[in-house]
């Protein structure tokens, strides 16, 4: 590398690189340099926000100085990269990452104290980075951890939204979105105003036709668009591998606006084109787990697919290689359908634009792609109008339909004179109006596709892609059970758990690089120093807990209850209504005891926290219920300590970062089939909670690792949710009675009027209980009293949690890191010291 400054100049350079600070006192130095000079702050007059914004920039110089060294011995070694495509991103906050992966937390910690700051404070001054709606777009943040930390060759692509998932108020119990504009200052990112892609939307398709007959398709006319790249240092742990997120923004193609029509006194429509160009990027869509089809929303795909592919095969064709040899240098990973367009994308650059063969080019976009499926709903399954693509991607279309004919005629040489079967695996589905079937045209178009735990890969399999495992063969499909990243998962938000587990283990950099090595506290499970430390881990996170919940909402909540937490999107397959239907019923069963008999009743608090989507009216609905029942209990004076119910305004990863902590139970109990794998169900566990919930997901892959004594399952199995619909349906079904009588307290208007929770009872009554609330309920109090009793037992449950934290390494997102990378990507790590031979050119 360095041979590549020339010779009078080198010395200058090398002597004055930059290597960002070195310990506390160069850290204070820094953190004063940036407050003075790049913050143009006096440092008599420096406030927490201002000392959040130096000290992240001391760190981001760190970062930097790694990220361009990693680039770098990437390029230098020319190996294989792996091109993660995701429209979202939930990252949550960056400081304290960054200072526990690069391993100075202490230093800051005592830099900033030296400055009259305490790290806590400083730490919470950052905004969430939340370009993400739940568990799809943290798992990406997981992944670009754990890719970084085992020093993968990898770069994450999204979109730089403007906005991101909305802010939730809770006024007078309705939920109440307010947006949530978190660039104000952002320091973790570096515009690359050199790196632009313009992207073309709507035209036509001309066709040419060379001397000897070969045709080429040209797109022509249209708008275009200018993507500009936005690049976000990921440091690993304990490695200096630092690698990138980029993220498009999107403005107009000129950058500036019509100054004719605005010299022509038309002001407003002077910047109208420029504001049409912004919107492609402003707003995250707030859905999860649905499709709502919007135009906007596939302008959003394509301008992120085409802005990556275009960065993707630029870097590739500096190295000079011939087109076969792209799936050896390419990987590229399709989170879920939203980034299916880059094959399309892929293969139109391949013929239209390189001039290959439909089939060379085709086997190279085969080769390339993995598709990653993350549900079953039905309303999740991507799927847009053909006339919709034909007006806004007129050639991509045409390259559909392509796609599709040469697959069905392979089809149909398989399987000949089978029209069933061509109908139902048809990319286009022969609707009114058609429609392109995004998720087929991934499985199409990649060579491996995974599910995201064991149940959820078996049920793709055999029930939503089954023809396609006729036709590709098993093999095609595999299953990678998601993980979390133990480093934000345990180490960042339970510095106590890790610090008492690092006493067994041998260090928190050993067992947050394998997380396998928790086993080793099995082997203090009866020691008594470590059960007692343990519970006064667990009291102080719940004291914390306690004292957040005082301050956002007022009620005083005993940290020795039970804690028993639900935070996750609302949805009603997740059956937040489950839960708080049980806790009405407990609230009625404590309101008929004597105050005698309600001591003996273990006090709980039950917790819910999460966002509905804006349009979504039901998941509002139990949003309102959740918080009038918290009114009714918390205020009732017969109950007292025995019962509290929270809401947690505006969930997010910050959040979360308190609560994971400190419960005692958590609840993962959607109706069994539905959630594809969870993933807040693996963070509880590995923060010493036990768990309720039901045979879903990776529910059941916990339950193989820690054992069925340590977690608390009810409910019916997947293989009888369809009898049991049907049943609704067809048979004689009546609602259980416990929660009959729950209905009739709410009907009674204990909770307000009942017509604002009708539409909640009558989905489960008059309306076929589809997520089997009814069903469900009774196995559900039963396993709730089982809880209590277990509850009661103190010892018995402190050697529940220790079994079950010591048994969770297979949870870490290192090890599905490690299985992409061995089953789909073919790529291996680059580790630092690799020696990085001659540049074939970035
Ligand atoms: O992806 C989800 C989540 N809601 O974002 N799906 N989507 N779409 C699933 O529902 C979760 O079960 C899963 O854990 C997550 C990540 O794979």
């Amino acid at each position: 590398v360095e041979a590549s400054i020339p010779e009078p100049q080198r010395e200058a350079w090398l002597k004055n690189q930059a290597s960002g600070f070195k310990g506390k006192d160069e850290f204070e130095k820094e953190v004063v340099r940036h407050v003075e000079t790049t913050l143009a702050r006096s440092m008599f007059n420096c406030d927490e926000t201002a000392a959040y914004a130096a000290t992240s920039l001391a760190f981001r110089d760190r970062l930097v100085i790694e990220w361009n060294r990693t680039q770098q011995r990437q390029t230098f070694a020319d190996t294989k990269r792996v091109y993660y495509l995701s429209l979202e991103f939930l990252m949550g906050r960056a400081l304290d990452n960054a200072m526990l992966n690069v391993g100075e937390k202490e230093t800051a910690k005592s830099g900033l104290s030296d400055l009259g700051f305490r790290i806590e404070d400083i730490i919470q001054q950052e905004n969430d980075a939340a370009l993400g709606n739940g568990g799809l777009g943290r798992l990406a943040a997981c992944f670009l951890d754990s890719l970084a930390s085992l020093d993968y060759p990898a770069w994450g692509y999204g979109l730089r939204y403007r906005y991101g998932i909305f802010k939730q108020e809770i006024i007078d119990g309705y939920q109440v979105e307010v947006p949530d504009y978190w660039l104000d200052f952002n320091p973790w990112e570096f515009p690359r105003h050199d790196v632009t892609v313009d992207i073309q939307f709507y035209g036509y398709v001309k066709k040419t036709t060379d001397e000897s007959g070969k045709v080429t398709a040209h797109w022509e006319g249209g708008d275009t668009v200018r993507a500009v790249a936005y690049d976000v240092p990921i440091p690993g742990y304990a490695t200096p591998a630092t690698n990138n997120l980029r993220l498009w923004s999107s403005q107009a193609a000129s950058g500036e606006f019509d100054f004719q029509k605005f010299n022509s006194g038309d002001y407003e429509s002077s910047v109208a084109d420029q504001q049409r160009a912004e919107t492609i990027s402003a707003v995250l869509y707030p859905n999860d787990n649905l499709d709502r089809g919007k135009e906007l929303r596939l302008k959003q795909q394509y301008f992120w697919v085409a802005a990556s592919l275009y960065d993707i095969v630029r870097r590739f064709k500096k190295s000079k290689r011939p087109w076969r040899e792209f799936p050896d240098q390419v990987a590229i990973q399709l989170n879920d359908t939203h980034p299916t367009l880059a094959i399309v994308e892929l293969q139109r650059i391949l013929i239209d634009l390189e001039g290959l063969d439909w089939d060379d080019a085709w086997n190279i976009v085969q080769q390339t792609f993995c598709y990653t499926n993350h549900t079953v709903l039905p309303e999740a399954l991507e799927k847009w109008s053909v006339g919709l693509f034909q007006h806004l991607l007129p050639r991509h279309l045409q390259i559909i339909y392509d796609i599709n004919l040469f697959f069905l005629q392979t089809v149909e040489r398989t399987f000949p004179k089978n029209r069933e079967i061509l109908s139902r695996v048809s990319i286009i589905e022969e609707s009114q109006p058609k429609m392109v079937r995004m998720a087929y045209l991934a499985i199409v178009g990649s060579h491996k596709v995974n599910g995201v735990a064991e149940l959820h890969s078996d049920l793709i399999r055999t029930t939503i892609f089954k023809d396609f495992v006729t036709i590709f063969g098993p093999d095609k499909f595999v299953n990678v059970t998601n993980g979390i990243t133990p480093r934000r998962w345990l180490h960042q938000a339970n510095p106590g758990l890790s610090d008492l587990i690092a006493t067994k283990v041998g260090g928190p950099e050993l067992f947050l690089k394998d997380l396998t090595l928790l086993n080793k506290i099995e082997l203090s499970v009866n020691d008594p120093a470590f059960r007692k430390a343990w519970a006064e881990v667990k009291l102080a996170n719940k004291q914390r807990l306690a004292d957040y919940i005082k301050t956002t909402t007022g009620f005083t909540v005993n940290p020795k209850a039970l804690f028993d937490v639900q935070v996750k999107r609302i949805h009603e397959y997740k059956r937040q209504q489950l839960n708080i239907f049980g806790v009405i019923h407990r609230y009625l069963k404590l309101k008929a005891m004597t105050p005698e008999e309600r001591k003996e009743v273990p006090p709980r608090v039950s917790i819910f926290g999460g966002k509905a989507a804006p349009g979504y009216w039901m998941a509002k609905q139990i949003i309102h219920l959740i918080n009038s029942v918290s009114k009714v209990v918390n205020n009732d004076p017969d109950i007292g300590d025995a019962l509290k119910v929270i809401f947690i305004e505006d969930y997010n990863v910050s959040k979360a970062e308190i609560i994971v902590p400190a419960s005692d139970l958590s609840e993962h109990i959607s109706t069994a089939g539905t959630e594809a794998s969870g993933t807040s169900n693996m963070k509880f566990v590995l923060n010493g909670g036990l768990i309720i919930g039901t045979c879903d997901g990776a529910n059941i892959e916990i339950t193989r690792e820690i054992g069925e004594e340590n977690i608390f399952l009810f409910g019916n199995l997947a293989e009888d949710v369809d009898d049991l619909r049907h049943n609704h349906t067809y048979g004689d079904h009546k609602t259980d009675p416990e929660l009959d009588q729950v209905f009739d307290a709410i009907h009674g208007g204990t909770f307000g009027s009942v017509n604002d929770f009708q539409g909640m009872i009558s989905a489960v009554r008059d309306h076929g209980d589809y997520y089997l609330v009814s069903d469900d309920f009774h196995s559900y109090l039963e396993t709730q009293d089982l809880v209590d009793k277990s509850y009661a037992d103190q010892e018995l449950w402190i050697t529940k949690c220790i079994t079950s934290v010591s048994r969770m390494g297979f949870f870490s997102s290192d090890r599905c890191i490690n299985e992409y990378a061995e089953m789909m990507w073919n790529v291996e790590p680059l580790q630092p010291e690799t020696n990085i031979g001659v540049a074939k050119g970035e």
